[in-house]
């Protein structure tokens, strides 16, 4: 055997070992999509939404489609409100039927939110099972294993909806998953569905936040969900993200469609290859497109209401697009505001939905007062600076040392996540 014999009888033989490395990979990962927060029935500021909601599930079915996922996994958050129209109710059934079609073997398990209904969530829990489909609204205590979807050769998942009390640290959540410990031979992928608000996640665009809770869910630490699952999927937060400190194994895909105009992010679906044996999941995103975007004029902070005027009457025609205005106001807006901007709208594809007054002389006062764009805009040390002032603290040169040094080491521990 000469030297370039024996270079391609060794690249053969490399070539096999990565060919054979390529199939046990494939064989043993589970692919996930994961969405959540859909909030069907959704109105922004009492406009219809039917349109965007049935386009974004019509990209959830062309995603299926060309990613051929095992699992579809939908967080929590199926409905807006706890007693949906019919038509909003045909809307989902008519949207998880294709969605099943598009890939009749794939899983789908769909978790409660905060927003829906538990028990309504369960009605129809029987006829769907036969169509792969795994509705789960309440948390049944005395059958912990109606938690547990088995993916089959696949992985398992532990599905558990919104619900009040802390059946996550309270060892509920351990045992489900130490019963798919004892079920899981094969040493298969296991996931986690949550919905809940989990501490240091980043909360832009919601509403209801206090020092202990989001939109009415209290926050649960990640080390409370214990250990012994690959992926945490979560739900409730619209923003999608990783959680830091969880090693990159647990995310929030965030709501695929915008609930309002301060969710000015990128939204889209997570699809998730989850491998186990304690290697991260890997990660890819498909962006969700709105027809109809919700746009802020201007972009960011507030303009007096003469420029803002002229903002509206410069946007384009032709967008169907929602308009939320941001006015910067000495005193009051001027009266007939509302209508004002109707008319330079009308003829035009896009809808006014609301006006914000940012008053001028308020906006150095205090933080409570702004605009959350302008809060966006704001350093940590100014936002520390105005709650001192606020609260009648001392701020002085030696406080935002401290203030900046306890920041670089927050920032640092995040790096190190
Ligand atoms: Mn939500």
């Amino acid at each position: 055997m000469n030297r370039y014999d024996l270079l391609s009888f060794r690249l053969f033989g490399v070539a096999k070992f990565c060919i054979f490395v390529v199939i046990t990979y494939n064989h043993r990962a589970m692919k996930i999509l994961h969405t959540s927060d859909w909030h069907l029935g959704h109105t922004l500021y009492n406009y219809d939404r039917t349109e965007e909601q049935l386009s974004m599930l019509r990209q959830m079915r062309t995603i299926v489609d060309e990613e051929r996922p095992d699992l579809f996994l939908l967080s929590g958050d199926v409905y807006h409100t706890s007693r949906p129209s019919a038509a909003v109710q045909t809307m989902l059934a008519d949207a998880l039927m294709s969605i099943h079609e598009a890939c009749p073997d794939m899983i789908i398990v769909v978790t409660a939110g905060n927003h829906d209904s538990g028990m309504r969530h369960e009605i129809f829990r029987t006829p769907w099972r036969r169509l792969n489909v795994h509705m789960i609204g309440t948390i049944d205590r005395e059958r912990p294993e109606s938690h547990i979807v088995e993916i089959p050769g696949k992985g398992y998942v532990v599905a558990l909806p919104y619900a009040y009390g802390r059946f996550i640290s309270d060892g509920f959540l351990q045992s489900v998953l130490e019963r798919v410990g004892e079920m899981n031979d094969g040493r298969l992928p296991v996931v986690v569905s949550a919905h809940t608000t989990v501490k240091g996640c980043d909360i832009t665009g919601h509403d209801g936040v206090t020092e202990y809770t989001v939109g009415g869910i209290d926050y649960v630490t990640i080390d409370e969900f214990g250990c012994g699952y690959d992926y945490l999927a979560l739900g409730h937060i619209h923003r999608q993200q990783w959680i830091h400190g969880s090693r990159g194994k647990a995310r929030y895909c965030g709501t695929p469609l915008a609930v309002s105009f301060d969710e000015a992010y990128d939204h889209s679906v997570s699809i998730v290859t989850v491998n186990g044996d304690g290697e991260p999941p890997v990660l890819k995103t498909v962006a969700v497109d709105n027809p109809f975007p919700l746009v802020t004029l201007p972009a960011s902070g507030a303009a007096e209401w003469e420029r803002v005027k002229e903002l509206l009457s410069e946007f384009p025609a032709d967008i169907p697009a929602y308009i939320r205005l941001n006015v910067s106001v000495d005193g009051f807006l001027p009266v007939g505001a509302m209508n004002e901007a109707l008319l330079i709208a009308s003829g035009k594809k896009c809808k006014v939905c609301h006006i914000n007054t940012v008053r001028r002389d308020a906006v150095s006062a205090t933080s409570r007062m702004m605009s959350v764009s302008d809060f966006r805009m704001c350093q940590p040390v100014e936002i520390a600076g105005s709650y001192a002032a606020d609260i009648g603290a001392v701020f002085d040169d030696d406080m935002k040392a401290m203030f900046n040094e306890a920041l670089d080491e927050v920032k640092k521990d995040e790096r190190n996540d």
